[in-house]
């Protein structure tokens, strides 16, 4: 290699020693907690990564050692270890113990570099940050050696003996006069090099856990993990759609363009989650960029345009919007460019303007040309998004007809909401009970200081009829919306959100699940911020009671049913018999098995089990409703999340469909599935 010629008396002027690194290591890795210390080892894996995009190495081996150390080894070209001719130092020194801000030095030929925002400031950072680093590079058939202490060379370079293999290996012991820990997080690491192999598709990465702790005692064979994907960044689409159901396979193309490389993969989901991931020279934009701005304007471009041409677009004028084309989206846009600017309050936003027009191009012409060679795919795509604009149409049609900006604003609470007496919204609870039978009992069982109900009429249970943008004029609705106190629309105003618990209780049957399906849906589709927040519940009430004599206790599911009853000694199949009655006489057998436990002071000679199973919770009176449910010392309650209220929707949307085959199908899968059913 002729290395000579990349010290150029411009390289040179960059040149500075360790000492700044060392006084205020934050400017150069961020901090110096464990975020700082795994920038360590990302700083010295991205040197080998940049060896391997170049296409001169294949496999990558990150260690870590039992004290503490790391080491990375690659098997490349191997840094030059020649002497420069004004600093008469090896480039293997040079690179190792000078601030080289520029970022070229010892800079390759060809490609790109991993470099940026925190990246890229060199290996000589993690040297200073260093208590020891050993550096060995095997290259024309020698191994070449130094090592050095906290950044300063303890020798020059020198050959230890012959190699035949060529490549880099960097050890370092993190020093912990810098950092507050120097605990590795394996997980951290794991996905760190997961990420980095699949944006370099074919490359090999190992990881090797040596750490006493991480072996297992019974094999005490060090873990080792090995990432390798010839699928690339399409393999990492199907990695993330893993458990989605997909449209299509993933759709993959790269370009090499005048301001840089272009690879994307993308793939469409029956998902309403908009998943896109973006990379500048391998470092991941969260703040995305100019990058995500030219893949958004091509997708919903060449979409729109396919559709048009195949006449899938009814009106003239009907367009899919940015978001419609979006959603149930999973993509991965990878881009590489000579000096990436980084942007931002992390710095993770691409600044380069220049990759809106690269990225939109790409996308525009290789995306059109993929929908010509897979019209049946192309097809199923515009067909979802047109799903989504369909359902965009009809929520707009709602709050614009319905739910007009101020409509809600005014309205005095709902007269059937029992409200609590608390005005402290973070105490508050908000139980939406069904039916008024229930919530009757609910108004008398609660603790009317925090806890405030309002009773759902049965009416609209008729959800099979209802469709959600009309729903929004339900009173009932309207009433729940008032209730909630944070409007909705352009009005919305979640810091009004009069109770922080807001807990849909309804009954284990159909019509529980249909009602409870629908609140979710408006849940997910109009209030998202409150699922995300954390602030929707699902009460759980008991399935079941069970008494014998004065024993009395509740079951929340079967298994907690079989788990009392043998611990009340009772065989869970004698009593199969029994339940059409549920009642049991004790028999014998149970008296025997009953003599270890504590109850055989006091035998009972009519001991009968009695298991009620509760229908709809209009079956418990208000103290057992407490108790049971509603009692925050004793009752257990399921806080919702995203996934759960998308999934409502999914099943909100199945059950509303036009086709009536694919509910039927619904309802008898769920009624197998869910054994507490009541059909
Ligand atoms: C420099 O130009 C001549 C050919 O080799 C180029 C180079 O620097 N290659 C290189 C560096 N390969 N691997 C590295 C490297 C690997 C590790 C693990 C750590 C560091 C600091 C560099």
């Amino acid at each position: 290699m002729a290395t000579a010629k990349q010290y150029t008396a411009e390289n040179i002027q960059v040149l500075e020693g360790l000492e700044p690194v060392r006084k205020r290591p934050g400017m150069y890795i961020g901090s110096t907690d464990q975020r700082g210390l795994h920038h360590l080892v990302y700083e010295i894996v991205d040197n080998a990564i940049d060896e391997a995009m170049g296409g001169h190495a294949s496999l990558i081996t990150v260690i870590l050692h039992d004290d503490g150390s790391v080491s990375v080894e690659d098997n490349g070209r191997g840094i030059p270890v020649d002497i420069h001719p004004k600093l008469k130092k090896s480039a293997l020194e040079i690179v190792l113990t000078t601030l080289h801000a520029g970022g070229k030095f010892g800079g390759d030929d060809s490609g790109y570099k991993v470099s940026g925002g925190l990246h890229g400031v060199g290996s000589s950072v993690v040297n200073a940050l260093s208590a020891k680093m050993h550096a060995e590079v095997y290259l024309d058939g020698k191994t070449w050696i130094q090592d050095y202490e906290r950044g300063k060379p303890l020798a020059t370079v020198k050959a230890k003996g012959e190699s035949k293999k060529t490549g880099t290996l960097i050890r370092f012991w993190p020093d912990k006069q810098i950092f507050d820990t120097l605990e590795f997080s394996l997980v951290t690491i794991m996905n760190r090099l997961r990420q980095q192999a699949y944006l370099t598709r074919g490359i090999t990465v190992a990881l090797l856990d040596e750490r006493e702790q991480r072996i297992e005692e019974d094999q005490k064979q060090p873990r080792l993990y090995r990432f390798h994907f010839e699928g690339g960044i399409a393999a990492y689409v199907s990695h993330l759609n893993e458990s989605r159901d997909v449209i299509g396979q993933p759709i993959w193309f790269e370009k090499e363009t005048d301001d840089g490389y272009v690879e994307v993969a993308l793939q469409y989901t029956q998902s309403f989650q908009e998943m896109v991931t973006t990379f500048a020279n391998n470092i991941h934009t969260t703040e995305g960029g100019h990058h995500l701005t030219g893949f958004k304007a091509a997708i919903t471009r060449t979409i729109n345009a396919y559709a048009r041409s195949q006449s899938l677009l009814k009106e003239k004028d009907e367009n899919l919007s940015a978001d419609d084309v979006r959603e149930g989206l999973t993509a991965i846009v990878s881009v590489r460019l000579k000096e990436p600017q980084f942007e931002g309050q992390t710095k993770s936003k691409l600044g380069n303007a220049e990759m809106k027009t690269a990225v939109e191009t790409v996308v525009n012409e290789k995306l059109a040309e993929y929908f010509e060679e897979h019209p049946g795919e192309a097809k199923n795509v515009v067909a979802k998004c047109l799903l989504a604009a369909r359902a965009r149409l009809a929520a707009r049609a709602a709050r614009d007809s319905v739910i007009r900006k101020g409509a809600l604003e005014g309205m005095t609470l709902p007269g059937k909401l029992a409200d609590c007496s608390s005005r402290d919204p973070s105490e508050c609870e908000l139980f939406i009970v069904e039916g008024d039978s229930a919530g009757g009992s609910a108004k008398q069982g609660r603790n009317r200081e925090f806890q405030a109900i309002l009773p759902l009429r049965g009416k609209i249970l008729n959800v099979e009829q209802a469709r959600l943008d009309r729903m929004l004029g339900n009173n009932e609705i309207k009433a729940l919306i008032i209730a909630l106190g944070v409007g909705i629309g352009e009005v919305k105003d979640l810091s009004k959100l009069r109770y922080h618990r807001v807990v849909i209780m309804t009954d284990a049957d159909v019509d529980g699940a249909h009602i409870r399906t629908l609140l979710l849906t408006l849940f997910f589709r109009y209030f998202p911020e409150l699922v995300e927040g954390g602030f929707i519940y699902i009460a759980q009430p008991p399935l079941y009671k069970i008494q014998r004599g004065k024993e009395m206790a509740y079951a929340y599911t079967d298994d907690e049913k079989s788990k009392t009853l043998k611990q009340w000694g009772v065989v869970e199949k004698d009593m199969q018999e029994q339940e059409e009655t549920e009642e049991a006489e004790e028999t014998d057998e149970m008296k025997a098995l009953t003599k270890g436990s504590k109850k055989k002071e006091e035998p009972k000679k009519t001991a009968r089990v009695n298991i009620q199973r509760y229908k709809g919770l209009g079956e418990m009176n208000p103290e057992q409703l407490w108790d049971t449910t509603m009692n925050p010392e004793s009752r257990s309650m399921m806080r919702v999340t995203m996934d759960d209220a998308e999934l409502a929707d999914a099943t909100f949307s199945t059950l509303m469909g036009s086709e009536v085959a694919p509910r039927r199908k619904f309802i008898q899968s769920r009624a197998k599935s869910v054994k507490n059913l009541d059909i």
